[in-house]
């Protein structure tokens, strides 16, 4: 895979990063890394995302170098860096539109059983963060792990495998992380910047979650109607963690949270406490995600589609763990 991905990169000389809507900091962290990484070999680098850099991301090294899809010169690339995406369509049609014939696509990414490898070269396998893979990349391509690209690796880590408490810790991202700690980064900072920069309004909106908080079966679950967003002044973007919040409720395995869209859809976010794989569950409804964090958008009506999923869960819970 990384003689492939060498190969071609070594053969092109302009390049356009994409990564998916909505994103966090492994999807930014990947982005921002590889572009510094392609600068390094003396690329020319575009770097775009359709929802911008989230604030809470903005300290990372060149966001400010993150532009809309639609601001890329697509005629100009010759290939696409698509990283942190488990499906190509994850990029946002904006993004689609700007691929054209002949363009090279190449795929990083660690969502490893949901890819199905849509790039001309693939950089897909199992790692706790994209950015773990391309820690991976810089050294087949011997280069230079500035603090710069560090930073932006070493957020992506911690975002992905939260805070170094999911099952995906292993031995080797514990090395990756400390050889990225050589550089001379400043983890509290970047704790801070990831996690202590909440809104009160946000704070606000938790509230309302937990307010409406439902438990059954091992089951945690709570909703956020359109109606709660208008009235804290929020968007789907302060929402990311609150399902987490339902997930530290002792004696529960899976937590959910279901959010009215605009578009008379439901996005549902699925944590599990560990024992549980809850991307089977988003699968079963047309999402994906890892086994302790999944979601899926879901048409329908919000108490419809919550009865829907409890009960998928409840199913799954009685199937894999209550029967044991
Ligand atoms: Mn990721």
């Amino acid at each position: 895979m990384l003689k492939e991905l060498k190969s071609v990169i070594d053969a092109h000389q302009r390049f356009g990063i994409l990564s998916h809507i909505g994103p966090e900091g492994d999807a930014i962290g990947s982005e921002l890394a590889l572009a510094l990484m392609l600068e390094q070999l003396n690329k020319e680098v575009w770097v775009a995302n359709r929802d911008l850099v989230p604030p809470s991301l903005r300290f990372l090294p060149r966001s400010s170098a993150v532009v809309h899809p639609t601001q890329i010169p697509s005629e100009e690339i010759e290939v696409w860096c698509v990283v942190d995406c488990g499906d190509l369509s994850r990029v946002g049609e904006d993004a689609l539109k700007r691929f054209r014939e002949g363009q090279i696509i190449i795929n990083i990414d660690h969502h490893h059983r949901d890819n199905p490898r849509y790039g001309h070269v693939n950089f897909v396998k199992e790692a706790a963060s994209t950015t773990q893979l391309l820690y991976e990349l810089a050294q087949y391509l011997r280069l230079k792990i500035t603090r710069e690209i560090a930073i932006c690796l070493y957020t992506g880590i911690v975002v992905d495998t939260d805070s170094f408490r999911n099952s995906n810790v292993t031995s080797a991202v514990l090395q990756v992380t400390a050889e990225l700690l050589k550089y001379g980064i400043n983890t509290r900072e970047i704790a801070v910047e990831i996690y202590e920069r909440r809104s009160l309004a946000e704070l606000k909106l938790l509230g309302c979650v937990l307010q409406s908080a439902q438990v059954r079966d091992g089951i945690i679950w709570s909703s956020i109607e359109k109606e709660a967003f208008r009235q804290t002044n929020t968007t789907l973007n302060e929402t990311e963690r609150l399902v987490e919040e339902l997930r530290s409720v002792e004696g529960i395995e899976i937590a959910l949270l279901f959010k009215e869209l605009e578009n008379g859809k439901i996005k549902v976010s699925l944590r599990s406490k560990g024992r549980a794989a809850v991307n089977g569950i988003a699968r079963a409804f047309g999402g994906g995600g890892h086994e302790q964090a999944a979601g899926c958008v879901i048409p329908g009506e919000l108490h419809d589609v919550q009865e829907r999923v409890v009960t998928e869960a409840q199913r799954y819970l009685h199937a894999h763990l209550y029967t044991r």
